[in-house]
């Protein structure tokens, strides 16, 4: 089975990542697994702790000569914040300096939750591990996953669709095409003229100490048709790629394919009819399922989206109430971030492949990587010509 865990503060050392199940043999570089890193710090509307970090991963364990070893992979990125940062996160006893104390729960952060749950006084114990500098870690062992849906001829693809009021239109283009729009764009968004809305927006916003969210769109092309079952509850691959969607932080809403829109229409408006062609399979003129079909993939592109709420950090603080004395008090202002969607498609295609590469592995299983992709050759020629809908 391949899984994860990562640990890490937002300002200790470093952050780190175990991941396990991954076929011996697959090409893993560093420069693959930061060149993705870099575009999770990128995106208008990041705040300063950006600017200090420069996210590089460290390779310390299940990697020998450029592959995988079938070993678990251990992943270090190092938190270059941690020096302005040590004494207050000193882990030795007695080394603590009681500075940077927070006791006033920012409303939408774990802060109040966490530190009712935990029973601690100061939020810090709480915000340095609920802060989403910790899906930097999870990019990390994302990007194994996507190093080996690569192999199989996968191509993941996030993009920004909205941003507070600002929605784009979304051209019907190749993925490499959409890909190259949204490298381009300054917030990971393939049509031109939202792009630059959306960065006023941004500005906008800004100057009025406030905050935004949005939505983004993760495809999955040539995914093979059979991931994911039916049979059993917590196999529906649907359910599976919702769930590790809505584990990012500050996501409150998940979509497969229309997603919402469908449930105010027809029937007949909504299924996508079904068609066969020698070479090209079975396949869709629609996709409207978002290519999974009873939890099972459909052999069509797979489409999700997730709605992320508003940075709940705001430099105009909400009404709150000191835990210590329990009087009503503004929210702590911590140094934050304005709108972090385009992060957040960069994340989400992360956990979206990590998803799918779990899925791969436990349909057509095999330790080295040469023995995963005979499996899944010998199982596209069984199913009538290989994935549909390329
Ligand atoms: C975050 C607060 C900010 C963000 C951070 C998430 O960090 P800091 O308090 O150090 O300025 O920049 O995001 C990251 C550090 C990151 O790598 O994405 C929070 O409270 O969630």
């Amino acid at each position: 089975m391949l899984r994860y865990l990562t640990a890490g503060e937002s300002h200790g050392p470093a952050l780190t990542t175990i991941v396990e199940g991954l076929p011996a043999g697959l090409p893993i570089e560093a420069d693959y697994i930061n060149r993705h890193l870099s575009r999770r710090q990128q995106g208008y509307g990041r705040g300063r702790r950006m600017t200090i970090e420069q996210d590089r991963v460290r390779i310390l364990a299940g990697v020998r000569g450029g592959k995988t070893l079938g070993s678990p992979v251990c992943l270090q990125i190092e938190n270059r914040d941690w020096e302005n940062w040590a004494k207050t996160m000193d882990p030795r006893p007695g080394a603590y300096t009681g500075d940077h104390v927070v006791t006033r729960p920012r409303p939408g952060h774990a802060d109040l939750a966490g530190a009712l749950k935990y029973g601690h006084r100061d939020v810090r114990n709480v915000l340095e591990r609920a802060s989403a500098r910790e899906t930097a870690a999870r990019v990390a062992a994302g990007s194994l996953a996507r190093r080996l849906l690569e192999e199989m001829g996968v191509t993941i693809l996030g993009l920004v669709v909205r941003i507070g009021k600002v929605e784009a239109a979304i051209p019907d283009l190749p993925p490499d095409v959409l890909q190259a729009r949204a490298a381009e764009s300054r917030v990971m968004c393939p049509d031109a003229v939202a792009s630059l809305r959306m960065v006023e927006q941004i500005d906008r916003i800004r100057d009025e100490g406030d905050s935004l969210g949005g939505v983004f769109e993760i495809r999955a092309y040539g995914v093979p048709p059979g991931l994911g079952s039916y049979s059993q509850w917590d196999r529906r691959l649907d359910g599976r790629l919702a769930g590790a969607l809505m584990s990012i932080q500050a996501i409150k809403g998940v979509e497969v394919g229309l997603g919402f829109a469908g449930a105010a229409l027809p029937g007949s408006e909504v299924q996508d009819e079904i068609y066969h062609a020698d070479k090209r399979g079975f396949y869709r003129l629609t996709n409207r399922a978002g290519g999974i079909e009873g939890g099972v993939t459909n052999g069509e592109t797979i489409v999700v989206r997730a709605a992320m709420k508003p940075i709940p950090t705001l430099r105009r603080p909400l009404k709150s109430v000191d835990l210590l004395t329990r009087l009503p008090a503004e929210a702590a202002f911590e140094r934050s971030d304005i709108c972090a969607v385009p992060a957040a498609a960069v994340i989400g295609e992360a956990v979206v492949a990590f998803e799918l590469a779990r899925a791969c592995l436990e349909k057509f299983g095999g330790d080295s990587l040469e023995e995963f992709l005979d499996n899944y050759r010998r199982y596209l020629e069984r199913i009538n010509g290989g994935p549909a809908g390329d």
